[in-house]
């Protein structure tokens, strides 16, 4: 079997999120976020951890660069976070955050690494938060004023930005009594359809910022968490049942960005909770766009049933992961949603931004490796199918690894371990795992070993 080489100038990389590694959570002037709160008074959150410490990233992200260039890794995928540039949410910036964004990312240059920036990973402002977040528009708004600040400063520095992380986890997760992501609140179904909305406004915001100030040759697209699908067969009535139920779970966030209008079944399925659309709206949230990013974890399998396509629930046998079990090793999930996303939007540019598995339960040798083969045989079978999805003319530019180290994972804290290097939280040491020694590999020979 030859060994499957990716396309030339193919962006291997790593992932995280300011508000799961910088720690520093009220140091420099940054302002309370939602999760800094929602760590602290919901019980959900494993341990009650918070965001304080972190992977202190915000002191030692001199040390993780070095270790991410020994690596051998070109491309890092991170995002600011706006409490620490505007603490108040809108206003007065806060000259210490933009100092510190100032020497990260003179320092991630430094050591020849090409920053991939979401504007926004899930750490709203708690003042906003107060206001009613991301159910009113004046969130909307100051996210725009927000992307301004953060394009105009460092458009020198970047020149590929993301505007908004998964849509879908800080508005219809947080909003709809699911209760394990902040707020963590249940609201009235028109109000979260209308968050979902809102948050489309800012991406179109975001865009704008991109394309006023991100300079020459500067690139914008959403991230995005669709609902992924598989065909249990891959027969043409298994693939059309699939993509009919991928049109439908997706129309609210990716369909409505990829088409600028929302589908007449989504609509429908809204009755009278549908969000209220102000004028020019559907113009802001389908601007053209460079590329998309899709985050892509795990996906439910899908068949042909005789009275339309039929959602197969997971027995209780099939392997999964973390304490909620929602990972479930699936990695066909990667290549449909790389081919539905192409042939249903027609975007001419894919990445993927975040793929990964995080465990419970994970601990070192008694010589300090870890020997996460787990993590390996994931990595390997969904890049496997990422190649697989090229071959059949898909055109992914990308994949970043979630995550380059352990951090915080929400409200499961930080027993649930996502990276490829180990963070040891008590004393804040780093150790490449296995699984980040045989990705070094598949990036040096820009194939799968
Ligand atoms: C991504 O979200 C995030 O972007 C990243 O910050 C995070 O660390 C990473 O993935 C790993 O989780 O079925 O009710 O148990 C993934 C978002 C998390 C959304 C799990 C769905 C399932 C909740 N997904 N969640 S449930």
């Amino acid at each position: 079997m030859p060994i499957q080489k990716f396309p030339a100038n193919f962006a291997w990389g790593v992932a995280a999120a300011a508000p799961q590694i910088e720690g520093a959570a009220f140091t420099g002037g940054k302002g309370e976020s939602t999760w800094d709160r929602f760590s602290r008074t919901a019980p959900v959150v494993l341990n009650q951890d918070n965001l304080d410490v972190a992977c202190d990233h915000y002191h030692l992200f001199k040390k993780d660069f070095k270790l991410m260039q020994s690596l051998g890794i070109k491309n890092y995928r991170l995002s600011v976070a706006w409490p620490r540039i505007l603490p108040n949410g809108t206003g007065a910036v806060n000259a210490k955050g933009l100092a510190f964004y100032d020497r990260l990312f003179d320092s991630m240059m430094e050591h020849d690494l090409a920053p991939w920036v979401t504007l926004f990973h899930w750490d709203t402002p708690q003042v906003l938060e107060d206001l009613g977040g991301w159910r009113d528009r004046r969130t909307v708004e100051a996210y725009g004023e927000y992307a301004n600040v953060v394009v105009k400063h460092l458009g020198d520095r970047v020149k590929n930005w993301f505007t908004l992380n998964e849509i879908r986890c800080f508005t219809m997760l947080s909003y709809s009594g699911g209760l394990d992501k902040s707020p963590g609140i249940l609201v009235p179904r028109q109000e979260m359809n209308q968050a979902m909305h809102n948050a489309c406004v800012a991406h179109g915001l975001g865009v704008q910022a991109v394309r006023a100030f991100g300079g020459k040759g500067a690139k914008v697209g959403l991230v995005d968490n669709p609902d992924c699908v598989i065909p249990v067969t891959e027969t043409e009535a298994d693939i059309e049942a699939a993509r009919k139920v991928w049109r439908e779970r997706n129309a609210c966030i990716l369909g409505a960005v990829a088409q600028g209008k929302y589908e007449a079944s989504y609509l429908k399925a809204c009755g009278k909770d549908k969000p209220v659309i102000a004028k020019g709206d559907l113009e802001l949230i389908n601007q053209p766009t460079d590329f998309v990013g899709l985050n892509v974890y795990t996906g439910q399998f899908i068949r042909a049933g005789k009275k339309g396509p039929e959602a197969l629930p997971f027995p209780p046998e099939y392997p999964s992961f973390c304490k909620t079990g929602w990972l479930r090793p699936a990695p066909q999930s990667i290549y449909w949603a790389l081919r539905f996303t192409r042939e249903e939007y027609g975007y001419k540019n894919l990445y993927i931004t975040e793929n990964g598995i995080g465990h419970m339960r994970e601990e070192p040798e008694a010589n300090g490796e870890v020997l996460d083969l787990y993590r390996r045989e994931y990595y390997r079978s969904y890049i496997s199918e990422v190649h697989r999805a090229i071959s059949d003319k898909v055109p992914v530019k990308g994949y970043f690894a979630w995550s380059i180290m352990d951090n915080y994972e929400w409200a499961d804290g930080y027993s649930t371990r996502f990276g490829i290097v180990r963070t040891d939280f008590k004393t804040q040491k780093r150790t490449p795992k296995l699984s980040a020694q045989w990705y070094a590999q598949v990036i040096k020979q820009n194939a799968i070993v």
